[in-house]
């Protein structure tokens, strides 16, 4: 604790740090609330950046700051927001103002603004909700469309590739010790029949049917902030993986993890299921307002994005299982397995559901 409030205290100017809590349930970075005593400095948010996976966080900071910059000039000047506000975390500086502070360990560690008066969630409360979190990401999308996507790194090359993380399964299973059960067989399996989807989107962006914009990376249902007051969306949060990339991936990512109604992290299986009707929420709020920018080509792949999305989730949490848990946070040696049993069962829902997909996509798009 000693060492947390040596570290918050880079960040603050002027008053005390008067508690710091554990926020959220991230599960890459470590994340804390600084709640200060100063009338000068607002509470912010604490991270120690995971530097295994962000192995240049420097860039990562780098990146949130053009972002941070190029929204925040828009937001000031232009009526996108249709009498609804929005808030974007901004960077807290150190007392150097350094955008980051390093610690005795060698620790990486940042601060961004806390939105204050909003709550984030793990599953879908209400249609209502969900029409939010799709407007969220359609809004977000739209106010980094024009960012010039050669001023972002990759800070995470590889992320979201598909193709990448079947090979790193491959890779995995040669050198693996976990014993195998009936779970580990079924997986191998779930993969094996459906590897053949591994390459849908990489292609069509290979092929220029589909092509790179700045997207968010992670927009899964807790990163997309609901205000206390008003139950609209009001900020995305988690701006790490902000970089060049498919707007597919951000859809199919935020459509796996909204219409999930029990979440990611249940251990209840045989219950997980995909709503068609949360899905058609979701994608009204998402076109609503993405219809500004977004293809006929880019619909088409609409589907094939939570298919895909969904499944390589499971593959990444599997392949961790199979390298013992290096990438992901655990809380037991199972729970990587567990994570990926879920994902697959979520996979065969939306694939059971196929034709009602498409269809809603098309009646919503048009
Ligand atoms: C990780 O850190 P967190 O929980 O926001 C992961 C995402 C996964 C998500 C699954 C950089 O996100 O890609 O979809 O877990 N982030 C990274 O819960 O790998
Ligand atoms: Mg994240």
């Amino acid at each position: 604790m000693n060492n947390l409030i040596d570290v918050a205290k880079q960040f603050v100017k002027k008053g005390k740090v008067l508690k710091i809590t554990e926020l959220g349930k991230g599960n890459i970075n470590h994340t804390f609330l600084v709640t200060v005593d100063s009338k000068t400095n607002s509470n912010f948010v604490l991270q120690q950046v995971n530097t295994q996976v962000f192995i240049q966080p420097e860039l990562v900071m780098n990146n949130i700051e053009a972002f941070a910059n190029h929204v925040t000039y828009k937001l000031n000047n232009n009526s996108l927001l249709h009498n609804r506000f929005w808030k974007i975390p901004q960077i807290v500086y150190t007392s150097k103002k350094k955008n980051h502070y390093i610690d005795q360990k060698g620790n990486f560690w940042r601060a961004i603004s806390y939105i204050e008066n909003a709550q984030s969630y793990d599953t879908v409360e209400n249609s209502n909700h969900a029409y939010e979190i799709g407007y969220g990401l359609g809004l977000f999308h739209t106010l980094i469309s024009d960012l010039d996507i050669t001023q972002l790194a990759d800070t995470l090359p590889g992320f979201h590739i598909t193709p990448t993380y079947l090979q790193q399964y491959e890779e995995a299973i040669k050198s693996s010790k976990v014993t195998t059960s009936t779970e580990v067989h079924y997986c191998h399996l779930f993969i094996k029949e459906r590897a053949n989807i591994v390459d849908t989107l990489e292609k069509a962006k290979q092929q220029g049917i589909l092509k790179l914009r700045p997207i968010h990376g992670d927009p899964k249902i807790n990163n997309i902030m609901i205000d206390n007051d008003s139950k609209k969306a009001i900020a995305m949060v988690d701006l790490d993986t902000i970089k060049p990339g498919l707007i597919h991936y951000d859809i199919g990512d935020c459509l796996r993890s909204g219409c999930n109604t029990i979440g990611e992290e249940t251990k209840n299986i045989q219950s997980v299921t995909f709503d068609l009707d949360l899905a058609t929420e979701i994608l009204k709020g998402y076109l609503t307002i993405a219809k500004s920018f977004i293809t006929p080509q880019e619909i088409n792949y609409i589907y094939d994005s939570i298919r895909l999305i969904t499944f390589e989730l499971g593959l990444r949490f599997f392949t961790d299982y199979l390298n013992n848990n290096i990438y992901f946070k655990t809380e037991y040696p199972q729970h990587n397995l567990q994570r990926a049993l879920v994902q697959f069962q979520l996979f065969k829902s939306i694939e059971s559901q196929e034709k009602a997909i498409k269809k809603t996509i098309i009646q919503v798009a048009t």
